[in-house]
């Protein structure tokens, strides 16, 4: 008994821990970052908070993650860039609200789509008013609601067996 009540209050931990966490976005989902993804539309329909995480998945050195700024980033220009990276795995936290840009520096990429604009809510952007809650369009919405109904039940678990 005292075992499954250890498992049960670990199992309440780690959910508390996971709601408590940011969302991390695999940029391009399973098609990673690459050539010939829209990722206008990848990134539609996402909420971005900060304290999420994106994470840029491709092969080293045959594309780049380069941060710049908006006017460059339009101009699909890499020469005043904010940060860059080549790795093969690059990970971004985003730390303030705001709109942020990157785009593939390797030759032609970025003027054949290769970018990817975030917008972050909070603070002044217009498109999260302060309070609004977001729902179900976010990506990781659906799994904090499993884990809320999971917390919920395993908490219910605990309360019964501090019962016995
Ligand atoms: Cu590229």
């Amino acid at each position: 008994m005292t075992n499954s009540l250890a498992l049960v209050a670990l199992v309440v931990a780690s959910y508390t821990a996971m709601l408590a966490s940011a969302t991390s976005f695999n940029v391009g989902d399973d098609q990673g970052w690459m050539t010939g993804v829209d990722y206008t539309a990848w990134a539609s329909g996402k909420t971005f908070a900060v304290g999420d995480k994106l994470v840029f998945n491709y092969a080293t050195k045959e594309h780049t993650v380069t941060e710049v700024s908006k006017k460059d980033y339009y101009a699909c220009s890499g020469n005043n860039a904010l940060s860059n990276d080549d790795g093969g795995l690059t990970n971004v936290t985003l730390t303030a609200p705001g709109t942020r840009y990157f785009i593939c520096n390797v030759t032609v990429h970025c003027t054949i789509g290769m970018k990817l604009a975030v917008t972050v809510a909070g603070g002044d952007s217009p498109s999260t008013p302060p309070g609004a809650t977001p729902t179900g369009a976010g990506a990781g919405s659906p799994v904090l609601a499993m884990g809320s109904v999971v917390a919920a039940a395993a908490a219910g678990a605990l309360i019964k067996l501090a019962l016995h």
